[in-house]
């Protein structure tokens, strides 16, 4: 299997030799370092260790890819040992013409050899003496995949699935995909994925497709990825085997207790299973009168004696509830220290869905006794999918200066069989921040983007240092141009990419349409949380709750989460709130139409093929922040019937065109860039 990069890699380097220009893909994401000139010597310092046995097959990759990523003249020293950093952690210390990488398992020299070689990639190369630490903060770092077993992917924007199709025929197709994918995760620290989708099919569990999860594994297990599957609650009953799916039911525990057993027979260092539970039409234990406990706590007894969790994800608001924002919290704290040691709730970063801006999910407050896990979102489904460039280490680490994720975190993947992997080259920065956020949550922005770039592009100074301004800009800028001021899932009712703040069909459930977010009337607009209304302002611990509850102390960011303000309120800034609503949209119009003259001047730094691929995406980004200001402002102009401030440029667009503009696109494509308004 490993024989495999050496050979891509040498073919490489012969056609690097030969002079010949190849196009640049994106396909080699961060990992563009290019083969080292002379041969370093690769000493295993534990004599006991057999590198053809499975348990030490991380040593051989890292062996490997230090032969052929080293560029210096040193001898590289690889020890497991008992009294070096335990838990995937390594040190790495430079003695004279020696390095020494040490750890107590054969998997964190990998990622000690990965780090050595990031960090000689970015121009930072260890003085003699010299000994660094790493441990990462996270015990789980993994991805989600929400991947269908027909190869579509829900709210994926980078083309089909590289796990499944219908044919079934996918793996033996992809292997050497899957081994690149295995290596890119490995080289920033991430152990673990989840193979389905969350709205999982109960055809995941046939013996079948088991087969295929162990032929998965197979392949990604000397890289330390554990593979995890969603599973959907009610399958022992869609399956045909019994006739309920009631967590208390002993035919039904007996049926988990099997497949669990069927499960770890094929795939020993199998993970354990994400559900999704009475959620958006899913089953779960409530179907039958049970709890959330009751249905985690089964599926975790059944997982235990092999070792494996259950992540149950708290992602769930009815219908008929007055403020869904409120709902996870409800459901979830009457049982807080009521699920099995092997049980996670996983937690989105908010508590509606994943917007351009939200605060923080009361639960990571609150929830002292249960394990917890943040779940953030790479793909961009709702900002601006994989065509506009929004770094989203920003807005994760809003979460991670509050919330420290010792248990976990998980991400879900922004990964197709695009020939880049992610739609965009810049949508590759976030799956490469969610990692290395996972394996250190208090890097800072600066730091991944500076890092990420200088490996995916170039170090040189005229492109790192605009560049990096422009990735660190993008969140704030796309959060003005969509929904500033904490305004909140306003998008269109087909699809998350454009603006509907009118959608609203009648007979639809209300929390599926923006005026239920917006609550935009002639008063004013935005969501009473308030002690006076929905009281979610109550889920937050002191001194938060006061503060959010306060309209003149509430953070600007989030005061039409919040509260319902008057269009021609004084904010505290000074501005009326319809004043200081246009001018905000105007900002993140000027911020994207900023970012692409940035990268208009970038041309002479990198290969045009990615230039060129960015170029029309920065220039579209730009025009659809117009598209979004107009919508937005006009649409709330019918309700504030004020005219926009001086210094604020008229519309381009008209209500009444943008109104009967609808994008023919759904869940799986992309949104076709020339197609839009
Ligand atoms: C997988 C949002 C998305 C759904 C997604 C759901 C979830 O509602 O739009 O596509 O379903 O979140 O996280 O379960």
């Amino acid at each position: 299997m490993m024989k495999l990069y050496k050979r891509v890699a040498i073919a490489t380097l012969l056609v690097l030799q030969a002079g010949i220009l190849f196009a640049e893909d994106g396909h080699q994401l961060w990992l563009r370092m290019p083969l080292a000139a002379n041969i370093v010597k690769i000493v295993v310092d534990s004599p006991q260790i057999d590198e053809t046995s499975p348990k030490y097959q991380p040593i051989a990759i890292a062996r490997e890819e230090l032969e052929l990523y080293v560029n210096s003249n040193v001898e590289i020293h690889l020890a497991v040992d008992a009294a070096a950093p335990a838990d995937d952690g390594f040190s790495i210390t430079k003695n004279g013409n020696s390095i020494f990488i040490k750890s107590a398992s054969a998997q964190g020299l990998l990622y000690g050899t990965y780090h050595l070689i990031r960090l000689q990639t970015i121009g930072k190369t260890l003085k003699n003496g010299q000994s660094i630490v790493e441990k990462p903060t996270s015990s789980l770092r993994l991805l989600n995949h929400w991947d269908n077993l027909n190869g579509t992917i829900e709210r994926g924007f980078a083309g089909r699935s590289i796990f499944w199709s219908n044919k079934g025929d996918i793996i033996d197709q992809n292997e050497t995909l899957l081994i690149e994918y295995a290596r890119a995760n490995a080289s920033i620290g991430i152990n673990g994925t989840v193979l389905n989708n969350v709205n999982a099919s109960p055809q995941m569990l046939t013996s079948e497709r088991i087969d295929q999860t162990k032929r998965i594994a197979k392949i990604l297990d000397p890289y330390g990825i554990k593979v995890y599957l969603s599973v959907n609650f009610a399958s022992p009953r869609a399956l045909g085997d019994v006739s309920t799916a009631d967590p208390l039911d002993p035919d039904v525990i007996r049926w988990w207790q099997n497949k669990v057993k069927e499960i770890y027979d094929a795939i020993p260092n199998f993970g354990g299973f994400l559900v999704k539970a009475n959620s958006e039409g899913e089953p779960g234990p409530q179907d039958f009168g049970r709890t959330h406990v009751d249905g985690a706590n089964m599926l975790a007894d059944a997982l235990k004696p092999y070792g494996g969790i259950v992540m149950w994800r708290a992602f769930v608001y009815a219908a008929n509830s007055p403020d869904r924002a409120c709902q996870a919290y409800e459901e979830f704290m009457p049982f807080d220290g009521k699920f099995r040691d092997n049980v996670i709730l996983q937690v989105k970063n908010g508590p509606v869905d994943f917007q351009p801006r939200e605060p923080i999910h009361p639960l990571f407050y609150s929830m002292k006794h249960t394990k917890v896990m943040p779940e953030f979102q790479i793909t961009q489904e709702y900002l601006g999918e994989s065509v506009h460039s929004v770094f989203l280490a920003p807005m994760w680490k809003e979460l991670t200066d509050v919330f420290k994720m010792t248990e976990g975190v998980a991400g879900v993947s922004n990964i197709g069989d695009s020939q880049n992997w992610c739609g965009s080259d810049m949508a590759q920065a976030n799956w490469y921040a969610f990692g290395r956020l996972a394996w250190n949550q208090n890097l800072t922005s600066q730091e991944i983007a500076d890092e990420w770039i200088k490996q995916t592009f170039t170090t040189n100074k005229k492109f790192v240092d605009p560049v990096k301004k422009v990735m660190l800009g993008s969140h704030e800028a796309c959060v003005k141009y969509m929904m500033p001021m904490g305004i909140h899932h306003i998008f269109a009712g087909g699809h998350h990419y454009g603006p509907e703040p009118w959608y609203a069909p009648r007979g639809l459930r209300a929390d599926w349409t923006p005026p239920y977010y917006h609550k935009a009337d002639e008063f004013g607009m935005g969501f009473d949380r308030t002690t006076n209304g929905s009281n979610n302002v109550s889920q937050y611990p002191e001194p938060l709750a006061s503060q959010y509850n306060d309209i003149r102390r509430c953070p600007e960011k989030y005061l039409l989460w919040f509260h319902h303000v008057g269009w021609t309120q004084k904010l505290t800034c000074g501005e009326t709130l319809w004043n200081r609503l246009c001018h905000i949209y105007d900002e993140g119009v000027r911020e994207a139409e900023s970012f692409y003259t940035t990268w208009q001047k970038m041309a002479p730094y990198i290969d045009a093929e990615r230039y060129e691929q960015l170029r029309i995406r920065y220039e579209r980004q730009a025009k659809d922040a117009w598209w979004w200001r107009d919508a937005c402002l006009l649409y709330f102009q019918t309700f504030s019937k004020l005219p926009f401030p001086k210094d604020c440029p008229p519309a381009r667009h008209d209500l009444e065109t943008l109104k009967k503009y609808h994008l023919a696109i759904d869940n799986y494509t992309a949104a076709p860039i020339d197609q839009l308004p």
